[in-house]
């Protein structure tokens, strides 16, 4: 345990003097795939789930709206969206996969995430939203790595463990009108139950039309030649269902979530500061 807490601590501060290169004008935290850098890092090194606490829980038309925080700070790092109240957060949730024998599993409450309100105006902009628990290719498989529903060997195994990951998929409001133009979303690999790409899809003018698509593996700097997408409809695998498309609908649908988690923030008195810039730990 004191291992594992260590190594987080290390990374946390390798990470932050890696931020710290920078001046505050050169991060241009209103692009998706600026801020997704530091989004990433807080989905993938969570504070133990002991140390959540909840902070306010709002009822809206039926849907229950809790707002999440770490012990010790009064500002809001998570917000779950559930049919039932959420009253024993150990239990309903997960930061990180637990494993039912081989397989990962995301934890009995899945419809959560991490928001974020990089403008500080009082209502969130940027939500990573927990879609599963899979292993992620980071463009290291080995050429032997098999098909899925071949029996794995141990040293096999032990590499699919070692990449299993909580999977996010990343909205954001880059323009900060409460409407949805952006996503980074994940793409599962068509023969095995594994991550392959994560495909960034945007409206950069801000007019619901995607005018940027593009992909990569693992890291930025690891980028897919090309995505085939049609107009407006870009396809991509989901976890355990069959192809689908992300289209304007789509990101509707998340615009609808944003705006029903801000009317419940405003409505439980949250106000501007009690949401993370995230770049509070930047500099
Ligand atoms: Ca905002
Ligand atoms: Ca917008």
């Amino acid at each position: 345990m004191f291992t594992t807490i260590m190594a987080v601590w290390l990374l946390t501060m390798v990470i932050g003097s890696a931020n710290r290169m920078y001046a505050q004008s050169d991060i241009d935290t209103a692009r998706i795939e600026a801020f997704y850098i530091h989004a990433d890092s807080v989905c993938k090194y969570p504070p133990l789930v002991d140390t959540l606490r909840i902070l306010k829980t709002k009822v809206i038309e039926g849907t229950y709206v809790t707002f999440i925080g770490y012990k010790g700070s009064p500002q809001v790092r998570i917000v779950a969206v559930t049919a039932i109240p959420l009253n024993n957060l150990k239990k309903q949730i997960s930061l990180l996969p637990d494993f039912h024998g081989p397989f990962p599993y995301p934890g009995n409450v899945t419809s959560w995430g991490y928001v974020f309100d990089r403008n500080q105006d009082g209502k969130v902009d940027y939500m990573a939203l927990l879609g599963g628990a899979a292993p992620y290719e980071k463009g290291d498989m080995p050429a032997d790595y098999p098909p899925r529903k071949v029996t794995l060997t141990p040293d096999q195994m032990e590499y699919y463990v070692n990449h299993c990951q909580m999977i996010f998929n990343h909205w954001a409001d880059d323009n900060y009108d409460g409407v949805i133009d952006g996503v980074i979303h994940i793409d599962m690999d068509p023969v095995r139950d594994w991550v392959m790409d994560q495909i960034v899809v945007r409206s950069t003018k801000f007019d619901g039309n995607f005018d940027e698509v593009w992909a990569f593996q693992g890291s930025f700097d690891n980028r897919a030649d090309t995505v085939a997408y049609k107009k407006n409809s870009v396809p991509y695998r989901p976890i355990a269902l069959p192809p689908s498309q992300i289209t304007p609908d789509v990101f509707n649908d998340k615009t609808n979530v944003l705006n029903l988690i801000n009317r419940a923030a405003r409505t439980s008195g949250f106000k501007i500061g009690d949401f993370l810039s995230g770049t509070e730990e930047w500099y």
